[in-house]
Parts: C-alpha cells; structure tokens; sequence
C-alpha cells in the first residue's frame, strides 16, 4: 500500500514504521492516523514481520493532533472532536496493544498531546536524551487522550500523572527513566542503531509467547489477582503448545542456543 504520511519498511523481521509530517513536527492528522493503523495491520498480518519500530521524521516524534484540522472557528460549529478521537486515536492506541508482536517506540524528539500518550501505548518505549513529553492538552483546555488518562496514572502514579496533565510542562527524558514512564534514554545520534537493535533482538525470539505475554499484561490492567492467575494458567498452556517452547526446552538441554521459529 503507498503511504503518503508515514513511511513503512519490513526488513529483516522488522517493520519500521516512521511518521512523516517533519514540517509540522509529525502532528496527526486523520489521513496519517489512517495510515498508521494501515502500517499496524499490515505488520500483524505478515508473518515475515516479528517486532515492529514506530518512530518520527526530522527532529520531533510527534506534536499531536495537527491543530489546524481541529481548530474550532468562531460563528461554525464545532470540530467533531468526539469522531476525531474515536477515528484518529483510539484505533491506533487499540492497534499497538492488540498487535502480538513487540512494538518499539523510538522518541527522537518532542511528543506532546497524543504523541506523547501515543509513544506511552508501546511496548519499549527508547527516548533521545534530547526528547520530551509534554501532556499538552491543557494549555489549549482539552484532557489527556490516546490512552493518557489509562497508561500515565498506572506508569508513573496518579500524583505525578495529575501535576503533568494540569501543568503541561515538558518532562525531559532523563526524568521520564527515573520515573519508569519509560524504558531507556540514549544518546541522540546513537537512538535509532539502538532502537534497530533492540527490535531484530525481539524478532528474533519467541514471537508467539510475547504475544501472549503482551495479552496477559494487557488483562492484568482490568483483573484481580485471582483472575490474572487464571489468565497466566490459560496463556502458559498456548505458550507451552508452541514450538518456540520445545525449541528452548531442547536447546537448554542440548547446551546451545535456542533458535526461535516465533511459532
Ligand atoms: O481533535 C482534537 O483536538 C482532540 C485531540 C487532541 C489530541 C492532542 O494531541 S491535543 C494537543 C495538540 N498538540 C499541542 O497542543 C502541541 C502544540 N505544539 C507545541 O506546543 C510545540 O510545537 C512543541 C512543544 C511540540 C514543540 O515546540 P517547538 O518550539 O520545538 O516547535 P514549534 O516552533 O512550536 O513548531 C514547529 C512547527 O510545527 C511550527 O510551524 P512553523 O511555524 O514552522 O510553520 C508549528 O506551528 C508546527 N506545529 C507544532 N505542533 C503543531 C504544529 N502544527 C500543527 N499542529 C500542531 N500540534
């Protein structure tokens, strides 16, 4: 499919998919949001893909929704920000959870408004030592969206999620780390050779167990103890049917290294 927002590459098991607006600093419209969740697809639906790596052109990740698609004017009515949300960000943020692969996020600069709660929905989550996340949406008197309300409080606690989302100060990303609301900082010019790496280490392991590692701890955010046990009993008798599980059992016992089929 040709792409006119974002740019996609399958390579290697890995699909990079890179928004693609650099003069507005990646700001979603709903044409790039479409084609975000084309990207998502298609890298579930090929076989060949086992992780994929979302990250943004030029020097920011992305700005969020592009303020000028949604802008209200006076004396019209206004936007129909409810279908935005529903048909700009709530699939893309349903996508990234519900593909069975790992999705990396590369935060090469600024993420504000959805791009920064966009970013928050992935799996591994690298940032520049030059990047940013700002909870915007107050400055222009709307709420967190794309997950924020859900992701933020549960990674950083409610305290520190409430001060981001009524102040929208930039939070650098040696201060995203050091309160786990992300995976790792590195080095600007080293971000993405890290990213790349992180990502065809995933595609080369078992694809099918973090799958369902990925279902499990995406039950666990709704579940009680007793019914997450359940969940783990369920998903470990599918993780155990596969033959990444025999592989690694043989090649523990064999004293060598596995090599995952990510079947
Ligand atoms: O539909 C709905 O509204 C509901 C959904 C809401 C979801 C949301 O995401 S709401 C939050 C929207 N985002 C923002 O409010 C962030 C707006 N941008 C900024 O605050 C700043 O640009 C940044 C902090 C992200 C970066 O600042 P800085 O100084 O590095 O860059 P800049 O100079 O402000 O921006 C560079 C260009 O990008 C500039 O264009 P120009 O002057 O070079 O022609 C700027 O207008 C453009 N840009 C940046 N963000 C957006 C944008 N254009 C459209 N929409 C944007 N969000």
């Amino acid at each position: 499919m040709p792409y006119e927002y974002i740019l996609y590459d399958a390579a290697r098991g890995v699909a990079t998919i890179t928004l693609n607006r650099p003069d507005v600093l990646n700001a979603f419209t709903m044409p790039m949001a479409v084609e975000l969740q084309g990207g998502l697809r298609a890298a579930a639906e090929d076989d060949s893909v086992r992780a994929v790596l979302l990250t943004g052109a030029g020097r920011a990740f992305c700005a969020g929704q592009d303020l000028s698609e949604a802008a209200p004017t006076d004396g019209t009515p206004a936007p129909p920000i409810a279908e935005i949300v529903r048909r700009t960000y709530n699939p893309s943020v349903r996508a990234i959870r519900a593909i069975e692969k790992p999705v990396v996020c590369a935060v090469n600069g600024v993420a504000a408004g959805a791009g920064a709660n966009l970013a928050l929905a992935c799996d591994v989550v690298l940032a520049a030592d030059t990047a940013s996340f700002v909870q915007a949406f107050s400055k222009i008197g709307l709420i967190p969206d794309t997950g924020g309300t859900f992701f933020l409080p549960r990674l950083v606690g409610l305290a520190r999620a409430t001060a981001m989302a009524f102040f929208g100060d930039k939070v650098s990303a040696a201060d995203a780390q050091a309160m786990g609301m992300i995976y790792r900082v590195v080095e600007s010019a080293r971000l993405l050779d890290e990213a790349r790496a992180i990502a065809a280490r995933l595609a080369t392991q078992p694809t099918r167990g973090f799958g369902l590692t990925k279902r499990a701890f995406n039950q666990s955010l709704a579940n009680d103890l007793d019914a997450q046990l359940e969940v783990e009993a369920e998903l470990q008798a599918e993780a155990a049917a596969t033959a990444d599980f025999a592989e690694g059992v043989r090649a523990f016992l064999e004293k060598r290294q596995p090599s995952f089929a990510g079947r």
